[in-house]
C-alpha cells in the first residue's frame, strides 16, 4: 500500500478522555474514531487488524469442529419472554419497536436466538454434539462506557454455543473450546492466563475467564506461583482454616457496654480500644427478600458474589434500614449474632474468634467477650471474604499473588438454563425426549485488539506482535525526491508484494523524522529506510521496531532477510 494513498490519519494530540494507553494509540495511529459515547469507527489500518483477530479465531473454531453461522442483531421479545430475561435486564438491553409496535431489543448476546435456531432443527441424538459460533456485533447500553473500545456499547464479538446430549458430551465440548482459546490467544501473540471465574447471571455451573495481564485492567486477578490456580478475585477461594482447640479455658464473661452513636468497626475500634480483628462486623443482607445475618472479622471485606452463590439467592442487595430494624432490633451500626431471629452464616475468619466484640442489637450498645457456641450458634461456616495478599492459595497453600487482568474471552458451562425454558429437546437413542446441554463461549475483537496494544506499546506508540499486525513492514526512503532513493525503495517495495509480504511503502514528501516518528506510532514490526549514503555502499537499514536494533544489508539482501524474521515471529506464536 503507498502510505500517500493511505486513510491514515494519525496525530500527535493525546485526546483528553482517553484514559487508558490503548485508546490514546488506536485514535493517534489512525484505527478508529469516536462516532458517539461508546460507539466507534474502524479505519482502515484498525480494520486490518480487526481482521487479522477474526482470521485467527475462525481458523482454532473450525480446527475444534464449530461450524460458523450468522445470526441477526435484532431480536424478537418473545424469545427473551420464554427465556425469562425480557424483564430481568435493565436498560443495558436496548429495546426497540417496529412499525406494527412490536418489541425487540438489539442482540447483547445470542442465546435465545441459538436456542431457537437449534430446538427447530435437532431432533434426536445422532445430531448431536453440535457447536456453532458467529462473529457479530453486539449492543449493550453501558451506563458508562470508557477506555475507548475496551468498554464500549457497540462491539464484535464471536460468540459459541455448544449443544450436547448429556454432560460428560458438555464437559468435552467445553475442554475443546478451552484447548481453542488457548490456541487463539497464543498465537495472537497475547501473554494471557485463563481464570476461575464466578457465572454470574448468566447462569449454568461453571466458567473460565481468559485474562490478558496489564496493569490498566479493570478485573483483579489471584494467581498462585507454585501450582496452576489463578481466579477472578469475585471468585477467589480462601482455604477453611485449621480449627483451634483449648478456646474455652480463655472465654471471658460477656458484657453488655454503652456505645452512644458508636457505629463503624473504626469507631468501635476507637472507643473500645480494641483491634478491627477482634471485632465481628455483621452485615444483614436481603436475600430474595429473606434477612440473612452475615458474620465477617472486622478488618476483611465481604465478597457479595460469594454470599449471593452460597445462598443461592437469586438477588441478594445489603438489606435496608426496616429490615436491619426488623431483624436485630436496633437501627445500623449496632446488628450482633446474640439474640438476633434470622438465620446466621459466618467467614471462615471468625473461626478461632475469642472474646469478640459484637453490636448488642439494642441501640448505642455493643457486647464484649461474645464467644461463638456459649453465646450464639453460626448455621454454618463458609469462605465468604475477599482473598487479600497474605492469603495461602486453595489449592497448594504457596503465597498468592495479584495481577490486573483485561477480560478478552470468557467461556460458561450453561447447563440447561436456556434448553430447558425453551423447550430444546431431542430424543435419546432409547426414543426419550431429553433436554441438551448447552456450553457457551465468547470473545471480544475489538477488546483482544485493545489488550494487545496495553501489553505491547512504548514512547514512541505502539508495538504489534507479528501476527496481528496491520502490515508486516514500511519500506521508508529518506527523501522521494533522489531517484536513486526511490528506484531502490520501488524495487524492494515491488519484490515484497512479489513474495506477498503485507507493506506499506512511505512515498509521501516529508521529512525523514515525520516519517519514522509515523512509522513507530503505528507500530509496523520492521522498517527498510533506503537513504543516499548507505545506497551509494550498496546498503539498505533494516530496524526493528520492538527492540530499535538496525543493521544494515545489502540492498538485493533485504528481502530474504525481512521474510526469514516474518516467518520466525509468525511461527513462534503457532
Ligand atoms: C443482556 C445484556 C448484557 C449481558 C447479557 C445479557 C453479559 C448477558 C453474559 C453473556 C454470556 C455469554 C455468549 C458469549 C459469551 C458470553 N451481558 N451477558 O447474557 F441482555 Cl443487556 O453474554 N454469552
Amino acid at each position: 500500500m503507498r502510505y500517500s494513498e493511505m486513510h491514515l490519519p494519525t496525530g500527535r494530540e493525546i485526546p483528553s478522555d482517553a484514559e487508558v494507553i490503548s485508546n490514546q494509540l488506536m485514535i493517534r495511529a489512525g484505527m478508529i474514531r469516536k462516532l458517539t459515547s461508546g460507539i466507534y469507527s474502524y479505519l482502515p489500518l484498525g480494520y486490518r487488524v480487526i481482521r487479522k483477530v477474526e482470521q485467527i479465531i475462525r481458523e482454532e473454531m473450525d480446527k475444534a469442529g464449530a461450524q460458523e453461522v450468522h445470526l441477526p442483531m435484532v431480536q424478537p421479545a418473545e424469545l427473551w419472554q420464554e427465556s425469562g430475561r425480557w424483564n430481568y435486564y435493565g436498560k443495558e438491553l436496548l429495546r426497540f419497536r417496529d412499525r406494527n409496535d412490536r418489541d425487540y431489543c438489539l442482540g447483547p448476546t445470542h442465546e435465545e436466538v441459538i436456542t431457537d435456531l437449534v430446538r427447530n432443527d435437532i431432533k434426536t441424538y445422532r445430531q448431536l454434539p453440535r457447536n456453532l459460533y458467529q462473529i457479530q456485533t453486539k449492543f449493550r447500553d453501558e451506563v458508562r462506557p470508557r477506555f475507548g473500545v475496551m468498554r464500549c456499547r457497540e462491539f464484535g464479538m464471536k460468540d459459541a454455543y455448544s449443544f450436547d446430549a448429556d454432560e460428560a458430551g458438555a464437559e468435552t465440548s467445553y475442554e475443546k473450546m478451552f484447548a481453542a482459546y488457548n490456541s487463539i490467544f497464543r498465537r495472537c501473540g497475547l501473554k494471557y492466563r485463563p481464570v476461575e471465574a464466578d457465572s454470574g447471571s448468566i447462569g449454568g455451573s461453571f466458567s473460565h475467564e481468559f485474562m490478558v495481564m496489564a496493569e490498566s485492567g479493570e478485573d483483579a486477578i489471584v494467581f498462585c506461583e507454585k501450582c496452576s490456580y489463578a481466579a477472578n478475585l469475585e471468585k477467589a477461594e480462601i482455604a477453611r482454616p485449621e480449627k483451634n482447640v483449648h478456646l474455652e479455658k480463655d472465654w471471658l464473661p460477656m458484657e453488655s457496654i454503652e456505645t452512644p452513636a458508636v457505629r463503624t468497626i473504626e469507631e468501635v475500634s476507637a472507643f473500645l480500644n480494641v483491634l478491627p480483628r477482634q471485632i465481628v462486623k455483621t452485615l444483614i443482607f436481603n436475600a430474595d427478600g429473606k434477612p440473612c445475618a452475615v458474620l465477617i472479622r472486622g478488618d476483611q471485606e465481604i465478597n457479595e458474589i460469594k454470599v449471593k452463590n452460597y445462598l443461592g439467592a437469586a438477588e441478594l442487595t445489603l438489606a435496608d434500614d426496616d429490615m436491619i430494624v426488623k431483624a436485630t432490633g436496633a437501627p445500623r451500626g449496632f446488628a450482633g449474632a446474640v439474640g438476633i431471629n434470622v438465620k446466621v452464616i459466618a467467614d471462615y475468619s471468625i473461626m478461632n474468634l475469642v472474646n469478640m466484640v459484637t453490636g448488642a442489637n439494642k441501640e448505642d450498645y455493643h457486647l464484649k467477650n461474645v464467644n461463638i457456641g456459649r453465646d450464639f450458634q453460626v448455621a454454618f461456616f463458609a469462605d465468604l471474604r475477599v482473598s487479600e495478599p497474605g492469603d495461602a492459595c486453595p489449592r497448594c497453600t504457596g503465597a498468592i499473588k495479584f495481577v490486573r487482568g483485561i477480560e478478552v474471552g470468557h467461556v460458561f458451562k450453561l447447563g440447561t438454563k436456556y434448553s430447558k425454558a425453551m423447550k430444546a429437546s431431542y430424543l435419546d437413542r432409547d426414543g426419550k425426549e431429553k433436554i441438551m446441554i448447552m456450553g457457551c463461549y465468547g470473545i471480544g475483537i475489538g477488546r483482544t485488539v485493545a489488550a494487545c496494544i496495553e501489553q505491547n506499546f512504548d514512547q514512541n506508540g505502539i508495538i504489534w506482535p507479528m501476527p496481528l499486525a496491520p502490515y508486516a513492514v514500511i519500506v521508508t526512503p529518506v527523501n522521494i525526491n533522489e531517484p536513486d532513493v526511490m528506484k531502490a525503495s520501488e524495487d524492494i517495495y515491488a519484490e515484497l508484494l512479489a513474495c506477498g509480504v503485507e507493506v506499506i511503502l512511505d512515498d509521501r514528501d516529508e521529512r525523514a523524522g515525520v516519517k519514522f516518528k509515523d512509522a513507530d506510532l503505528i507500530g509496523i514490526p520492521l522498517r527498510i529506510v533506503v537513504g543516499l549514503k548507505n545506497l551509494a555502499q550498496g546498503y539498505v537499514e533494516l530496524k526493528i521496531r520492538r527492540t530499535g536494533k538496525s543493521s544494515l544489508y545489502a540492498t538485493g539482501d533485504v528481502v530474504r532477510e525481512v521474510r526469514k524474521i516474518i516467518t520466525s515471529e509468525l511461527n513462534e506464536a503457532d
